[in-house]
């Protein structure tokens, strides 16, 4: 067992876990923002924890490539009412994808149990905002910004560059009170990185939890999945799926993904085979 505080429930990630995506910006990308209501949201809610999700994943400001800034006001407005339903109804670990200190004060209120910063808390205020709410946090690697990210991206080697930039967080995050085993790391699959990028980061996924943090991994559906398969987002499934298990081996224990049900069907077996004596 190892067991993790995720606000009013915890999760034992020696075990693998799905964290299914609800995106609510209208221009999600592979789902076409077709889960814009707060009544389709529960229903896809509903459906991802019957599916065996551990965590649902609410996001407010689409991170995709090139995707425009959203306001404040229009992030606490989409993402709160759903965070408070989804909590009302259901009991799972809700996260938030946010990098904005008020949504994280306001959805910590609200029974949010993981603040997911793809900017691994690096806006004004969000170390300190974050480090009040006492909930685990993962932070997550990104070469530049959403809008720019994918213009030639470069580094002189993937994997020390983003493991040190990782690190200095941990430590900014210690300065603040917050105690590494909250921490959970996040290569950040497809965010300022080429396919070469992303498939070394994936093949040394193990150094990241070597350095005794659980690892998170994101890479549902994604550009890299598409430019190695020669597929469109619709057919990405398997793809997505080999990656996944590759990261389950290398040592990850949260998985984002669209797809809950493949994958907790795949890592349960990949989980039991590795767990048999
Ligand atoms: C990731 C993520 C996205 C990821 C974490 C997409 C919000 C882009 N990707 N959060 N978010 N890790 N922690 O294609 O890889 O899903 S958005």
């Amino acid at each position: 067992m190892s067991l993790m505080p995720f606000g009013d429930k915890s999760l034992d990630l020696s075990l693998p876990h799905v964290m299914g995506i609800l995106n609510v910006t209208p221009d999600s990308f592979s789902d076409g923002g077709a889960f814009n209501s707060l009544d389709a949201a529960l229903r896809q809610s509903e459906k991802m924890i019957q599916e065996g999700a551990s965590i649902i994943d609410v996001g407010g400001e689409s991170t995709r490539p090139g995707a425009a800034p959203v306001s404040i006001q229009q992030e606490l407005d989409r993402v709160l009412p759903i965070v408070e339903a989804i909590k009302k109804r259901f009991d799972i670990v809700v996260s938030v994808d946010t990098s904005t200190t008020e949504v994280i004060r306001g959805a910590a209120l609200l029974g949010m149990g993981l603040i997911n910063d793809v900017r691994a808390l690096e806006r004004e205020g969000a170390l300190l905002a974050a480090a009040e709410t006492n909930l685990p946090i993962c932070l997550m690697h990104m070469k530049g910004m959403p809008q720019t990210m994918q213009d030639r991206p470069d580094y002189v080697s993937v994997v020390d560059d983003v493991m040190s930039y990782l690190m200095s967080r941990v430590v900014q995050c210690e300065l603040m009170g917050i105690h590494r085993s909250r921490l959970i790391l996040d290569p950040g699959i497809g965010f300022g990185k080429t396919l070469a990028h992303n498939l070394l980061l994936l093949k040394h996924t193990e150094v990241f939890k070597g350095m005794g943090f659980e690892v998170l991994i994101g890479l549902s559906r994604k550009t890299m999945i598409g430019e190695a398969l020669g597929l469109p987002v619709e057919e990405r499934l398997y793809g997505t799926m080999g990656a996944n298990a590759s990261a389950y081996l290398k040592g990850a224990r949260i998985f984002r993904v669209h797809d809950v049900r493949p994958h907790v069907e795949m890592l349960a077996l990949m989980s039991r085979i590795e767990r048999e004596i």
